[in-house]
């Protein structure tokens, strides 16, 4: 029974990162542009149905909303050689056609008068599947439309959908370009509290860490999107290799993030992807998510690890070297919890020749992402105490009359965030949270389909 998965891609940054993932997608599946499934890719043996539905025996449409407040990149996909793959009565734009002009209110506020239009695309795609297991987003924090109106479906997703999985795929700002979006560290704020209540795992991926893989190791000087999309694209397709290609293990989302996800706020996934290309550069062994190696990461610990290994290996030779990495203690791992480095095989594409025989994706929770999320928090002090830019936000009702309460009770979960990823260095972190109730976040509809802590290994 397929375990159904129903793709959002929101904004500029989601759409043009979720056109790279069905264009890899099509490419491992046999699946020409048109959607038509290859002579050659019939016996495949894989499982298309999870993010593919068939119109009719040859034909596979994505299971995906393209959504945006302005038209250009979706026209952009609607006039490339992919204009057929997709269901185009699941396209949404904008009839103003203005976006969201990097304002979270605004993406935010334009989200909630187009509900009903967007839940009726949702419960279309929905009743179209048996099993439907959750919903993936792909969206940037730090525009206005992915970042703003993603945020509002996510609360909707929760609140009609709680018991589906929702995973995003997240894009954070360059922190090296302060000049990308001066008000980023606003919408990123609003949006990472969504992130953290709405969201059941959240994959970071980090501009600031994609460019400078782009820069240091594959020596591109000034990276494009379409260069740094090619690396998301290759972390998005390997990271769902387990549902579409099934082992005996991970092969539904929800037994994937039980293994990565003990506790439930810390659910913000890093990556780490061997060999990278990008054109037949290629590099080795690197973490996609800068923070894991630096040095104010020296106290950071690993709560899990999961490693997905497609391409031929020698199984004893994985056991081998995870044996290694335990005894010598290679691998700095939380006190409270079991070190759990797992490990998936998983099958590959035969229809994709690589010049490699394995690659692997290592999917992580690492307490070293807190201080991405400190660096949000004192970009956002810096804003606020100048009291800058706030007249775009008091323009849309949730900031009207000067109420700015959305802005500190945001502050207030991500402290409360980073504070819970500190805890989990301590040995003592399952007592944490006990004596002070405060810390204890609340928010409605938080933690729907959950992962059950029970089922993690
Ligand atoms: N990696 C990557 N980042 C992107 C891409 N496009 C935009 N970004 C980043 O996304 C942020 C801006 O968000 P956008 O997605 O452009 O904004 P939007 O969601 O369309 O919202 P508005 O245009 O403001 O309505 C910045 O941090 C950009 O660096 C992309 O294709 N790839
Ligand atoms: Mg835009």
């Amino acid at each position: 029974m397929p375990r159904e998965i129903i793709t959002l891609q929101v904004g500029q940054c989601g759409n043009q990162i979720g056109m790279e993932f069905w264009k890899q997608l099509c490419l491992e599946h046999g699946i020409s542009k048109d959607g038509i499934l290859e002579d050659f890719a019939t016996q495949g043996g894989d499982r298309k149905d999870v993010f593919f539905y068939q119109a009719d025996d040859q034909h596979y449409i994505p299971r995906a909303l393209l959504i945006d407040l302005e038209p250009r990149v979706i026209n952009g996909i609607q006039n490339s050689e992919y204009r057929n793959l997709y269901n185009h009565e699941n396209v949404f734009v904008a009839d103003h056609g203005g976006g969201a002009g990097n304002n979270w209110a605004s993406g935010y506020h334009q989200g909630k008068n187009v509900e009903e239009d967007i839940m009726d695309m949702i419960d279309r795609e929905a009743d179209g599947s048996d099993s439907l297991e959750g919903f993936v987003l792909c969206h940037s924090i730090a525009g206005g439309t992915g970042s703003g109106m993603g945020s509002y479906l996510l609360e909707t997703l929760n609140d009609r959908y709680s018991k589906k999985l929702v995973q995003t795929y997240s894009v954070f700002p360059n922190q090296m370009e302060m000049s990308d979006v001066v008000v980023q560290p606003y919408n990123s704020l609003l949006t990472l509290k969504r992130l953290t209540l709405n969201a059941d795992c959240v994959v970071v991926l980090d501009n600031t860490a994609l460019n400078r893989i782009a820069v240091e190791r594959l020596h591109l000087s000034n990276p494009t999107f379409a260069q740094t999309n090619s690396l998301v694209s290759t972390v998005m397709s390997a990271s769902t290799t387990t549902l579409r290609y099934p082992g005996y293990m991970n092969n539904d989302l929800v037994g994937l993030l039980a293994s990565l996800i003990p506790t439930p706020r810390c659910h913000f996934l890093m990556t780490g992807y061997t060999p990278l290309t990008v054109e037949r550069q290629q590099t080795k062994n690197i973490m996609v998510s800068s923070y894991a190696r630096t040095k104010e990461a020296s106290q950071a610990k690993y709560i899990s690890i999961l490693n997905i290994i497609q391409g031929e290996v020698d199984p004893t030779q994985v056991h081998e070297s995870l044996q290694r990495i335990r005894e010598r203690k290679l691998v700095n791992f939380i006190e409270w919890g079991p070190a759990s480095i797992q490990v998936a095989l998983s099958r590959k594409s035969p229809y994709v020749q690589t010049a490699h025989r394995v690659s692997g994706l290592m999917l992580a929770s690492h307490t070293s992402i807190r201080h991405l999320f400190s660096k949000c928090l004192s970009q956002y002090e810096k804003l606020r105490k100048k009291q800058a830019f706030l007249d775009n936000y008091r323009k849309f009702p949730m900031f009207a009359d000067n109420d700015l309460s959305e802005f500190d009770e945001s502050r207030d979960i991500i402290e409360s965030l980073v504070d819970e990823y500190k805890a989990c260095e301590s040995p003592d972190y399952i007592k944490w949270g006990m004596e002070d109730p405060d810390h204890l976040m609340t928010g409605e509809g938080s933690g729907a389909g959950m992962v059950d802590p029970n089922l993690a290994v």
